[in-house]
């Protein structure tokens, strides 16, 4: 839906959710080839970068006999994990164009849904080593895609097998040295993971613009890009709401904000990505509104922000204006921003009840409010 601020519609909860899903839906997914011998750590790489555990909880569907498409519909992401990479001689050029065939399929489409966007291609730091064969697969897939090299399983300072796999200077855009998963040691010594932030930003930069806000949403390990992101796109798209153009409205009409407040309040959302966003959203909403009734809220959550800032009255009476607007409406955003960034660090968000987010949410909606507009608006 499109929002103007001359649309004096109120709305219901259900409007918000379908917007939410509509957005969702939208999402162009990232497409990744996630390749490697058996045993590299695949799979918990998977685990470490992905929402829900993706590797354990994502149905695991046989594209062809050595590809295994990776995918849950709640994580806007595709992974095609290999299979059998390790085998020799001629098992080892038949699996080669067998997924070459996938991808050059998949091209032919002409489809950014479809296409292979990425590879990460592992290896193992531990083993160090990389075999003649692996270059040859590198140099294979090089052609038909960008590819991340991705050293797992590091737990050692010794830069040399790095410095060896340098020199070879092979066709990939960047090398990462990750260890996907804490990895405990002799005496009770337990190495913390680390590098997983660092493929993501690479990832991020690498993939289509088109599906870079399902990555966003997809990844669990930067939470500082989701919300850099989310502050990003909501201001472009306050500047475009509130801008040159915006007519001052009475502000008995602020009503009239609603719409592009909620549009904002959806995209954040699924900038973020959480498990059940659609349940978390009612909790968020029904927080604002001070009701949890599906009937029109729209102006139960206007009134209700509105009031928490202070000036607010002494405008009441009043014209909105473009500058008016942006203010309230960029504290909304970064208020709610704030709440999705803290929800995030929740590995579980039914840790949380009910009653426990609608605090956080009033809670941090109060304190960005008051803050943030006793200068620029009062
Ligand atoms: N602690 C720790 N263990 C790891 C890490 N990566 C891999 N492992 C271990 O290494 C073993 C193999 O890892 P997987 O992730 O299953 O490897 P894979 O590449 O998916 O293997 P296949 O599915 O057989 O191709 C498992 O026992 C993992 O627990 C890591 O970053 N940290
Ligand atoms: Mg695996």
């Amino acid at each position: 839906m499109d929002y103007t601020t001359t649309d004096k519609r109120d709305f219901s909860l259900e409007d918000i959710l379908e917007e939410l899903e509509a957005d969702f839906k939208n999402m162009v997914k990232p497409n990744i080839l996630i390749a490697g011998k058996t045993g590299v750590g695949k799979s918990t790489l998977i685990n470490s970068i992905f929402r829900e555990n993706l590797a354990q909880t994502g149905t695991g569907m046989p594209v062809t006999q050595h590809l295994k498409k990776i995918s849950k519909d709640s994580v806007p992401v595709n992974l095609f994990d290999t299979k059998g990479l390790e085998l020799k001689d001629i098992a080892r050029k038949e699996i080669q164009s067998e997924i070459v065939a996938e991808i050059e399929t998949r091209e032919k489409t002409n489809d950014v849904k479809e296409q292979v966007h990425l590879m990460w291609y592992c290896i193992s730091y531990e083993s160090e080593r990389i075999e003649r064969e692996e270059i040859e697969w590198i140099r294979l897939f090089s052609e038909k895609m960008p590819i991340i090299l991705v050293l797992t399983q590091c737990i050692s300072d010794d830069e040399a097998f790095a410095k060896e796999i340098d020199n070879l200077n092979l066709p990939v855009v960047n090398t990462v040295k990750l260890l996907a998963a804490p990895k405990k040691l002799m005496g009770n010594f337990e190495v913390p993971s680390y590098g997983l932030g660092n493929l993501v930003q690479l990832t991020f930069q690498v993939l289509p613009e088109a599906t870079k806000k399902a990555f966003v949403n997809a990844q669990k390990s930067d939470i500082k890009l989701k919300v850099e992101q989310a502050k990003k796109w909501s201001m472009g798209f306050i500047a475009s709401s509130f801008g040159v153009g915006f007519t001052p409205i009475p502000f008995s009409d602020s009503i009239a904000l609603v719409g592009i407040q909620i549009t904002l309040i959806t995209k954040i959302t699924n900038i973020f990505g959480f498990p059940n966003s659609k349940a978390l959203m009612q909790t968020i909403v029904s927080a604002l509104a001070g009701s949890s009734t599906a009937t029109l809220i729209g102006k139960a959550i206007v009134g209700n922000i509105f009031k928490l800032i202070p000036g607010v009255g002494t405008f009441a009476g009043g014209m909105i204006n473009g500058t008016v607007a942006s203010t309230l409406t960029t504290s909304l955003a970064f208020a709610y921003i704030k709440v999705c960034e803290k929800l995030s660090s929740f590995e579980d968000l039914n840790e949380l009840s009910h009653e426990d987010i609608a605090k956080m949410v009033k809670e941090n909606f109060e304190k960005e409010l008051r803050n943030k507009n006793k200068k620029e608006v009062g």
